[in-house]
């Protein structure tokens, strides 16, 4: 990991926005494309963009009171739409009914919670006829077309002070979707130098051709590949990316055991909630951010800038899985034990402590044959929701210390 990169792991955790016109009509983020809309019909939606409760810094306390480090905003998605202000086209946010440039607002929300901040920024392009064309087909439309999205990047990266994620999403042409020169077709290379030089430190995630800092699974907690690798998982809180009428949260267990899972396999955790038209986060969304947010405040240790050093096979104890980071492991004790007793058959290591997690209550650990137990917990679980055990062990967990 390079030095600039060594926030990310630590951060662990963010807020995706998917937001934008596409929001007004209630039925995701791909309304234009699967309902068959034709630009002149959906570029009326922009006339009454207009958010009466947009508040930029609400979400942004939000997902730090959720335990969040960072967000990242959809800047502009397929549908063209920009909430930032560009001299390339008119078809933003700030010419358009609300007048607002809606990413400055949540830069500065961002900051001022302490979150870094993150841009989605979508390659595909609904609005432009080139995109469907191609290169191949229309040179040179294609490569006005790549100037245009190259120009907008610079105004996002000039613009708007330190951005610290680049999201790029949607780099891929109808005609050329197994093309494999993705960086050719999008001018990554030279677009990289420039973003690079204008936003030193910068992270990028690997969807667009350009090097890339991080991958991104989508809706899947990747549990193999390589160690080193940085890598984001993203999932949507509900079904939808973006808003959809009577689209529900997914409950609170299902996002702790995402949690658990990104923590075990240290892997970040992008978790995308959906505002409405009006801008207001849906409140069993927040319902269920704020519920994890408070979970994390007692057991966030076990979570944030944990490394992978397990095989994947690990996270089946018979009590729950184990983060670990340098020589402590963390257990999630997912099946509370009745007896107060909990085994370990698969470390070879020595532990020479053990607490819970959060209460700092000592429990005893012993070694019993090629067995760890863990002795003393109380009959009741200490939290509610899920109780952390924390274990010292006199060096690192790496693979080859456990048992085959
Ligand atoms: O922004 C979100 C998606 O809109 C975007 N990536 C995430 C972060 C994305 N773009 N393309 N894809 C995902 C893959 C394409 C999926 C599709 Fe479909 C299957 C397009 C049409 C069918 C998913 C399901 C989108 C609409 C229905």
């Amino acid at each position: 990991m390079l030095d600039y990169q060594k926030w990310f792991p630590e951060a662990r955790y963010g807020m995706f926005i998917h937001w934008g016109l596409y929001s007004l009509l209630g039925r995701g983020e791909w309304v234009m494309h699967l309902d068959d809309i034709s630009p002149s019909e959906y570029n009326k939606l922009a006339s009454s963009f207009n958010p009466g409760h947009f508040e930029a810094e609400k979400w942004a306390r939000l997902a730090r009171e959720a335990g969040m480090k960072y967000m990242v905003m959809t800047a502009k998605h397929h549908d063209g739409f920009c909430l930032f202000d560009s001299k390339y086209t008119d078809f933003t946010s700030v010419k358009t009914a609300s007048g607002r440039d809606f990413v400055r607002e949540y830069v500065e929300a961002c900051r001022n919670e302490g979150l870094k901040v993150g841009i989605y920024f979508s390659c595909k392009d609904w609005q432009i006829p080139a995109y469907f064309q191609g290169p191949e087909k229309a040179p040179e439309q294609w490569a006005a077309f790549i100037e245009y999205y190259g120009n907008q990047l610079t105004e996002l990266m000039t613009n708007y002070g330190k951005i610290d994620i680049l999201w790029f999403d949607g780099c891929d042409q109808p005609d050329l979707s197994s093309y494999p020169y993705k960086s050719f077709l999008w001018n990554a290379a030279e677009l990289e130098v420039k973003i690079r030089r204008l936003q030193p430190g910068i992270l990028i995630n690997n969807r667009s051709g350009m090097h890339a800092d991080f991958s991104t699974p989508e809706q899947e907690i990747p549990r193999n590949g390589p160690l080193s690798e940085l890598r984001e998982c993203c999932l949507t809180i509900s079904r939808s990316w973006g808003y959809a009428h009577g689209d529900r949260c997914r409950d609170f267990d299902s996002i702790l055991n995402e949690l658990t899972a990104c923590a075990c396999n240290g892997v970040n955790l992008l978790l995308n909630v959906s505002p409405d038209p009006d801008g207001v986060i849906p409140a069993d969304q927040q319902n269920t951010l704020l519920k994890a947010g408070s979970w994390l405040k007692r057991n966030g240790e076990a979570f944030y800038g944990t490394e992978r050093q397990l095989p994947p096979w690990w996270e089946y104890n018979s009590c729950g899985p184990v983060s670990t980071k340098g020589n402590l492991a963390y257990l999630f004790v997912q099946r509370y034990p009745l007896d107060g007793r909990i085994f370990l058959g698969k470390f070879k290591n020595n532990f020479s402590s053990a607490c819970v997690l959060g209460s700092g209550q000592r429990l005893s650990v012993f070694r019993d044959g090629n067995r760890t137990v863990i002795e003393g917990l109380p009959k009741e679980a200490p939290d509610d929701i899920c109780t952390v055990i924390r274990l010292e062990s006199e060096m690192a967990l790496s693979p080859w210390l456990l048992k085959k």
